[in-house]
């Protein structure tokens, strides 16, 4: 039976278990990305497993998230990530030199090769044909010490792309169109393989935009195929070398197929707050734009910004409308001034902030009170920009570009001839950004800002849990809902203590202090829980706060498996009706928990509140079961090595 490309990758990479959907399987991974809002906690975890030098093919470490110096503890972060990857044989990408995911698609994704990254955005690296997943900094740790990635084998859904995106429809409506039909959690426990004749239309940035925003779909990840245009790409880039051409075979077989008809999109936005509350520009019509915010790593190509340029040209933008540019990498940002375009974006009146997430993670730039801002970025979940009632719409960066003109959102077909933006027959390189580790690590000292604050250590799971309920939430609670980001969080990434206190902090301020006084306890959730970032800080500070399990309809995948990795259990109601039987504030009891960990699939919950009996499901491997006991994936390493 022939194979699909996932299935290729996957195999050669297999180093143990089957390629069966739903079982867990252990893959070898070639490269590491990490960035520095997840990065410090990765690099604190790699060195307390005493691996003197990292073991991949290459392991990279970009700062993009904490840019903004509003103090010393970003600055002492980025020293810390200097030198810490000199030390240890990882290549570091400074500050300025542009988001992860844009730069690695530049300069080191190769078909066909593994990318294991601390950020969920990770699966970028699909649209050159990698397998390249998001992960929580200690699982990207692991790897770097030559560990394999566990992960459950998926299901592949081959979305069949045909037809021909029409002048002013773009990458980014081709994704708003899937995440339209399959919703934030469609894409859970699957990778989308795209295939057809529409695949040979788009560029590698335009797939990479496809396969970045797959990932609020929550699947494990997406891949296009290595074919001439990829060949074309790596060659304008330098890395001609770096090509093979990996296709499915011609039989190849699949779970689900989805079929999209280019020629039949049109451009769309997706409505606050999710990234699935899609439609089309017109459904929307023409309401006021207080903001348009321009970048991030899902739009920050180099054919992106030069048509947004091309739109602005010789125009300005609307009295009520603040635009902003945030260019993803140096290559990108430098070529468009070398160009002239950077001159059209500057003299439209566009406020130029350096490469880097910026807004996207509400790193500056927040709306106004109620502010309506279109943003090309891949999430629009509440709060995050900054500002709580902000009404958030994602778009490509032609919608954009049109409404930073007018003022309102606007069909960009209405403002006449398309611009076409040849593709680069070289792209310009220059690496100077990129510094490789030293020669001598003995000569490297890592410096340790005040800000760097141990690595909290879990204990092993007790005979029996007992606590309070003290959150009740909804379905669809993300990363950004659990562990708020934002330019006043951000800086105690790599304080655990400090950050903790903002645990929950946008829906229950108290939630912390509570956690505190009632020496942990429970959270209930909804489906999809924990979706979006791959942060660990979303386990790793609950654990803090003496966190001992979730019980939810379902969880996304990185946040689950970070919940194992740091010893909090991830439950599921076996009658989803079940969710109704717990209010906040209950008083629950989890018996013979070890036993009950080894001896089933099953676990029993009392809630001595109500005097109900439950039944939840925990669906772990053997293996997570042994880091459940052990109380985290630390401490099981540290048993087993
Ligand atoms: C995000 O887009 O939410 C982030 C910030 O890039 C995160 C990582 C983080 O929280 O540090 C992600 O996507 O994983
Ligand atoms: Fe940065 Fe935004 Fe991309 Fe996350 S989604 S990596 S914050 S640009």
């Amino acid at each position: 039976m022939g194979k699909n490309l996932v299935q290729k990758i996957l195999k050669q990479h297999l180093i143990s278990g089957e390629l069966d959907p739903g079982k867990e399987i252990a893959i070898k991974i070639d490269q590491t990305l990490t960035q520095d809002a997840t990065g410090t906690m990765a690099y604190l975890q790699f060195e307390a497993m005493g691996v003197p030098k990292a073991k991949t093919e290459l392991s990279i470490s970009y700062v993009d998230h904490n840019t903004l110096q509003n103090g010393f503890e970003n600055a002492d972060d980025h020293r810390f990530l200097q030198t810490v990857a000199a030390k240890h044989g990882i290549y570091f990408s400074r500050p300025g030199n542009g988001i992860c995911h844009q730069v690695h698609l530049e300069r080191f994704g190769k078909p066909g090769k593994t990318l294991l990254g601390s950020d969920s955005h990770t699966p970028t690296g699909g649209g050159i044909g990698m397998i390249a997943i998001g992960a929580g900094g200690l699982d990207v740790a692991v790897a770097m010490g030559g560990g394999p990635f566990y992960l459950t084998t998926p299901k592949v859904v081959n979305i069949h792309l045909t037809g021909k995106l029409q002048p002013w429809v773009s990458a980014k409506d081709v994704i708003l169109e899937v995440l339209r039909r399959l919703t934030v959690k469609g894409g859970v426990g699957k990778i989308m393989e795209y295939t057809g004749p529409g695949v040979a239309t788009l560029t590698v940035p335009e797939r990479a935009t496809i396969t970045n925003m797959g990932a609020e779909l929550g699947a494990t990840t997406s891949i296009f195929p290595s074919d001439q245009v990829t060949r074309a790409f790596l060659a304008a880039q330098g890395r001609g070398q770096d090509w093979v051409e990996l296709l499915p075979d011609a039989d190849a077989t699949y779970d689900e197929t989805i079929a999209i008809d280019l020629s039949s999109l049109e451009p769309m936005v997706a409505k606050p707050h999710s990234p699935d509350a899609v439609a089309t520009v017109r459904e929307v019509g023409s309401i006021k734009v207080n903001q348009v915010a321009i970048g991030s790593c899902t739009n920050s190509s180099y054919a992106d910004l030069m048509r947004v340029a091309a739109i602005l040209k010789g125009k300005t933008v609307h009295p009520d409308t603040s635009l902003v540019v945030s260019p993803g990498s140096k290559q990108v940002f430098e070529m468009l001034a070398r160009n002239g375009a950077l001159a059209d974006i500057i003299s439209a009146g566009a406020r130029i902030l350096e490469c880097g997430c910026g807004p996207c993670i509400g790193m500056g730039q927040s709306p106004c009170t109620a502010g309506v801002s279109v943003r090309t970025f891949n999430r629009n979940f509440e709060g995050r920009s900054g500002t709580k009632d902000a009404q958030v719409y994602l778009a490509s960066p032609e919608v954009a570009a049109a409404a930073a003109l007018t003022g309102v959102l606007t069909d960009p077909r209405a403002l006449g001839e398309f611009p076409t933006i040849p593709v680069p027959e070289s792209f310009l390189i220059d690496d100077s950004m990129v510094l490789p580790p030293a020669e001598d690590a003995s000569q490297v000292e890592v410096f340790r800002g005040p800000n760097i604050r141990p690595l909290p250590i879990n204990q092993p799971m007790p005979g029996e849990l007992k606590g309070e309920v003290l959150l009740k939430a909804e379905n669809n609670v993300s990363t950004d809902h659990i562990m708020p980001a934002g330019a006043k969080v951000l800086p105690l990434r790599s304080n655990i203590p400090a950050i903790s206190q903002y645990v929950f902090a946008g829906v229950d301020p108290t939630f912390a202090d509570r956690a505190k006084a009632a020496g942990g306890g429970f959270v209930v959730g909804g489906q999809n829980y924990g979706q979006g970032s791959s942060r660990e800080h979303a386990a790793l500070a609950p654990m803090y706060l003496g966190i001992k399990a979730v019980l939810t309809k379902s969880f996304a995948r990185i946040h689950r498996a970070n919940l194992v990795n740091f010893g909090i259990l991830p439950l599921t109601f076996v009658h989803e009706s079940d969710y109704d039987k717990i209010s906040a504030g209950d008083c629950l009891v989890l018996p013979n928990i070890r036993e009950g960990l080894n001896s089933g699939n099953t676990l029993k919950v009392v809630n001595t509140t109500t005097g109900q009996e439950i039944t939840v499901a925990h669906d772990l491997s053997r293996r997570q079961k042994e880091i459940m006991l052990a109380g985290g994936l630390l401490n099981y390493t540290r048993l087993n090595s």
